[in-house]
């Protein structure tokens, strides 16, 4: 069976849990349209994130990257269109690395678009009740660096289809920030369902609003 791999991310930031990882875990070996899961957990680490997501693209040769991160204060499953050639931590990572506006392939191009068919993921999202938007910016810090590493990686590999998504906190993160919106687990789980389901599904995208003025 073809593989997909799923990424999430370790806790960073002052969080004991990660709700990334929580939601990729619980579909490690799901088997979905005739495709095994394969989760992997990544450190929030510029540098060495990349270097990990890569040798699981190497072991597995996946039909599909999703990639998932917290982005805490968001409220909606944000379905991410491009990624930056900087990294710029607000904070350090885990390891201690906070690079300032540093490219993250000084031979690469400024940007990548993600090659999941987002507007089409974001529709079938919310079909199923479920909140869920367009991100125009994955941010300066791990996600959008790994975001970027993945895009790079892939951009050799035109038959392997790869994304960025990011979350909102879960419940149990929420009530120690005040006025943070959040979003269950179960949902988050079947929003990263639907978003393998609907890549497999459709080859190119659909033509559906989805941009911001902001
Ligand atoms: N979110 C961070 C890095 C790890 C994560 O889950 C980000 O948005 O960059």
């Amino acid at each position: 069976m073809p593989n997909i791999l799923l990424t999430g991310f370790e806790p960073f930031g002052g969080e004991s849990i990660n709700p990334s990882w929580e939601a990729v875990k619980q579909l490690d070996r799901a088997s979905i349209e005739g495709h095994n899961v394969v989760s992997r957990l990544i450190p929030v680490a510029f540098g060495t994130s990349i270097d990990l997501l890569k040798k699981s693209i190497e072991e597995l040769n996946p039909a599909i990257v999703i990639a998932v991160g917290q982005a805490g204060g968001r409220s909606a499953i944000s379905v991410e269109r491009v990624a930056i050639n900087v990294s710029d931590g607000r904070i350090p990572d885990n390891e201690g690395r906070q690079p300032v506006d540093e490219p993250i392939n000084p031979n690469g191009p400024v940007a990548y678009w993600s090659t999941l068919p987002i507007k089409a993921v974001v529709k079938a999202i919310r079909e199923e009740g479920i909140p869920a938007e367009i991100s125009q910016t994955a941010g300066t810090y791990v996600c959008n660096h790994l975001f970027y590493g993945l895009m790079d990686s892939l951009a050799s590999r035109r038959d392997i289809r790869g994304g960025f998504i990011h979350i909102p906190f879960i419940p149990e993160q929420a009530v120690r920030h005040s006025g943070q919106p959040s979003l269950g687990l179960r949902d988050i789980i079947k929003a990263i369902e639907i978003a393998v389901r609907t890549t497999l599904t459709y080859e190119a995208d659909i033509e559906a609003i989805g941009g911001s003025i902001h």
